[in-house]
């Protein structure tokens, strides 16, 4: 079925910032999407077009990107008589309609958007729910799998107006039977966790960051693990609760050194850590919390470093803004051992296709996949669908908190209800290092 007719507009994130929707119409209907947006973006990701005049929405306006959208790639792709189930052969006419190799002339947000629309109306065609359209393109087979949830409950880094430089304190219930179970305990904990918060600090430290997690004014990430700890105990989940860290140091390398009081104007340039004694404090939170993953603990260019970890590491190191979701950058970490673990993020590469390419190279290296969020979302459940399509072990998108947070949770819940025993909860065997989900057909 062809498209008749592709339309975008400017909406707003969830943090009121300008962003992408786009409407694609075929004779199966509307089919609508949205684009999320980072804060902690990698400086190898993409380009995401913003207008740049500061006179309006703080330079963050996207007409640039909507009307790259309506003014040339609607024609391209109306004039094109390609079929919304094409959607290689669409992706690579968009990546030739931009002609530079990080999508800077039309904007991975005009791209992207596009691209998700085409595969909603390609679904559509075939009159199948999205994860399974897009297991389809993948070359996924059955059985499916519901990724292992990892809930970022404690916000800090650009995500959080605290002291903290770890961005993300999440956990992830990897003892859980289904996901069902899995989101019962991660809310039930999260409430644990904000009654400890509130006796501790008092009211005013359980706002919510960008995340939906708490974002209370600890000293440090010590601190933050052991009010993880308290809340995974008072629950009752010990021993079923696993704990994952998004460093996203790349946000806090200066001069070669990490500085963890960032945040502050007048931080002590003596106490910025080398990546050695970063790598011992890891090394020591690893020992003494039940930590299976850690993502950006290196800077995004500090190769050395994060090989070294690796090499050295007993758990899922991730890369996001080192690997970017791009196949190149994705090469080089698989050469250099640099991680074991790909954040997947679709709007980092701009096309659904790039993205399950870098899906399915990362998985030929033995990594496991944690499908993303990004800091700055929307109400679109698309994620949820792609990591289950693409038997993505584990997905981040948020705490249990926050409707553009929880609309990607639950779309997941009513994907297990509806998949029944054709499905699996991946639990530990989402995780690099721990048993590996079965790999994607190549
Ligand atoms: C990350 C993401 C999502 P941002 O660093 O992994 O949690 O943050 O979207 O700001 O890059
Ligand atoms: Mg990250």
């Amino acid at each position: 079925m062809a498209i008749t007719k592709v339309f975008a507009r400017q909406i707003f994130d969830s943090r009121g910032n300008p962003t992408v929707e786009v409407d694609l119409h075929t004779e199966k209907g509307l089919f609508r999407t949205q684009v999320p947006s980072g804060a902690s973006t990698g400086v190898h990701e993409a380009v995401e077009l913003r207008d740049g005049d500061k006179s309006a929405y703080m330079g963050k306006g996207v007409t640039k990107a909507v009307s790259n959208v309506n003014d040339i790639i609607a024609k391209a792709l109306i004039e094109s008589g390609l079929e919304v189930t094409q959607q290689k052969e669409i992706d690579d006419l968009l990546i030739k309609l931009d002609g530079t190799p990080n999508k800077g002339k039309l904007g991975a947000n005009a791209i992207l958007g596009v691209s998700m629309a085409v595969s909603e109306a390609g679904a559509a065609q075939k009159g199948v729910p999205l994860y399974q359209h897009l297991a389809e393109i993948a070359g996924v087979q059955a059985p499916f799998a519901l990724p292992t949830p990892s809930f970022n409950v404690i916000n800090g880094g650009s995500h959080a107006g605290n002291a903290l430089a770890f961005q993300e304190f999440m956990i992830l219930p990897t003892g859980a039977e289904s996901f069902t179970e899995a989101m019962k305990m991660g809310s039930e904990t999260y409430h644990h966790l904000k009654k400890v918060i509130n006796k501790k600090y008092g009211i005013d430290a359980t706002n919510v960051g960008d995340e939906g997690g708490f974002a209370p004014n600890v000293s440090g990430p010590e601190e933050s693990l052991e009010l993880l700890m308290e809340a995974i105990k008072s629950a009752g989940y010990e021993g079923k609760i696993s704990i994952a860290l998004d460093v996203a140091s790349s946000e806090f390398y200066k001069d070669g050194k990490y500085d963890l009081d960032f945040k502050n104007e007048n931080s002590d340039k003596s106490k910025w850590l080398s990546g050695e004694e970063l790598a011992a404090l890891y090394n020591s939170f690893i020992e003494k919390y039940p930590i299976v993953s850690i993502e950006d603990p290196f800077d995004q260019d500090d190769w050395e470093a994060w090989s070294h970890f690796t090499k050295n590491s007993q758990i899922q190191i991730v890369g996001d803004d080192l690997t970017v979701t791009n196949t190149s950058r994705i090469k080089t970490a698989i050469e250099k051992t640099a991680c074991n673990g790909l954040l997947l993020k679709i709007n980092q590469i701009g096309t659904i296709s790039e993205s399950i390419q870098a899906v399915q190279l990362s998985q030929s290296a033995g990594w496991a996949i944690m499908t993303s969020h990004r800091s700055g979302e929307t109400e679109s459940t698309y994620i949820a669908d792609l990591a289950v399509a693409l038997r993505t072990g584990e997905i981040k998108t948020g705490a249990p908190c926050r409707s553009e947070r929880v609309a990607k949770y639950n779309r997941l819940l009513q994907i297990e209800e509806e998949l029944g025993s054709n499905a699996f909860y991946s639990g530990t065997q989402g995780l690099s290092k721990g048993t590996t989900a079965p790999a994607l057909k190549q």
